[in-house]
């Protein structure tokens, strides 16, 4: 299964969300990531990631484990992915819009879950409270229902 990371960068009660302006999930506001190439470990993929699609500059040490998810798409398993997700509260640089994402700070308390992956109510407001969580979503639609989903607290 694709190995991905998603990144969210939080200051106080302000949150990074990005747009993602093309590919997979393009036009939904999202955390930062993508997938780890060969070679990579997971933190350096994200690291990665976060300087290639805003322009941010995070050390390994500061990426915090908020755990994983396994997402399944029904009619297109190729897209099935197992998600890293960290949260990040030290960086240096602004975010900045680039070809690939156009950042935006929100409230923790509005999150645009509209514009989001559905599944995300279902877990963002546990990692935002610092949860580590592991997780499950089977999706059908390709990717506009979730057709059963399971998420754990593990830490
Ligand atoms: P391309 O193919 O150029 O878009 P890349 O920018 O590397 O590649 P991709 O597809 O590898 O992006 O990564 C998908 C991103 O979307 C990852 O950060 C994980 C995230 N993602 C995938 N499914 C998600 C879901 N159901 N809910 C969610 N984020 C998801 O919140």
């Amino acid at each position: 299964m694709r190995k991905v990371t998603l990144c969210f960068l939080i200051d106080g009660d302000r949150l990074c969300l990005a747009m993602k302006k093309r590919g997979f999930g393009a036009g939904k506001w999202n955390g930062v990531g993508g997938k780890v190439n060969e070679g990579e470990n997971v933190k350096e993929a994200a690291v990665r990631e976060i300087k290639e699609e805003i322009d941010v500059t995070v050390r390994p040490r500061d990426l915090e484990d908020a755990g994983n998810i396994r997402f399944y798409f029904k009619e297109r398993p190729r897209w099935n992915q197992n998600v890293h997700i960290f949260l990040i509260k030290k960086w240096s640089g602004e975010p900045k819009e680039t070809e690939e994402m156009k950042p935006k700070w929100h409230s923790v308390n509005s999150l645009p879950y509209n514009s989001m992956w559905v599944d995300d109510p279902h877990w963002l407001p546990k990692v935002i409270a610092g949860k580590k969580i592991e997780g499950e979503f089977h999706f059908t639609q390709g990717g506009a229902e979730v057709e059963k989903f399971e998420v754990r607290e593990i830490a």
